[in-house]
């Protein structure tokens, strides 16, 4: 069982969290570091670390999270975004319940830092 982080304490309602959407397999609310004027964070309700823990029998889940993310987006009004998964530290991933970063509301640059 891996440990509780914050996002399972939002989850289960200890922390709170300025929600944006919310169904019955994930939650999205906002970052509280913003790097964008819109950005979203999208967390299953199924405590997975990180994506190297994803299993096949979390594919409904995975693609649920892009399609939240893209109806997250539109209800934002962004016509383009961006969609951010850090897996493992050294990508930047610093809380260890999987997330979908959806950041938009200014132009982005590419190649990532
Ligand atoms: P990552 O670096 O990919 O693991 O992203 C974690 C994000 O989570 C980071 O952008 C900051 C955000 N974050 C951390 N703690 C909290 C919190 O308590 N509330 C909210 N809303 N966001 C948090």
């Amino acid at each position: 069982m891996a440990d509780k982080t914050i996002f399972s304490e939002i989850l289960d309602g200890n922390i709170p969290c300025d929600e944006v959407y919310k169904d019955e397999l994930c939650l999205a609310f906002r970052d509280i570091q913003p790097q964008a004027p819109v950005h979203i964070l999208i967390i299953p309700n199924k405590a997975i670390p990180s994506l190297r823990e994803a299993q096949e029998k979390d594919s409904q889940i995975l693609g649920h999270l892009l399609l939240v993310a893209a109806k997250i987006a539109e209800k934002e009004g962004l016509e383009a975004w961006r969609t951010i998964i850090n897996t493992g530290a050294e990508a930047g991933q610093t809380v260890f319940h999987l997330h979908v970063h959806v950041i938009g509301g200014r132009a982005l640059t590419w190649p990532p830092g």
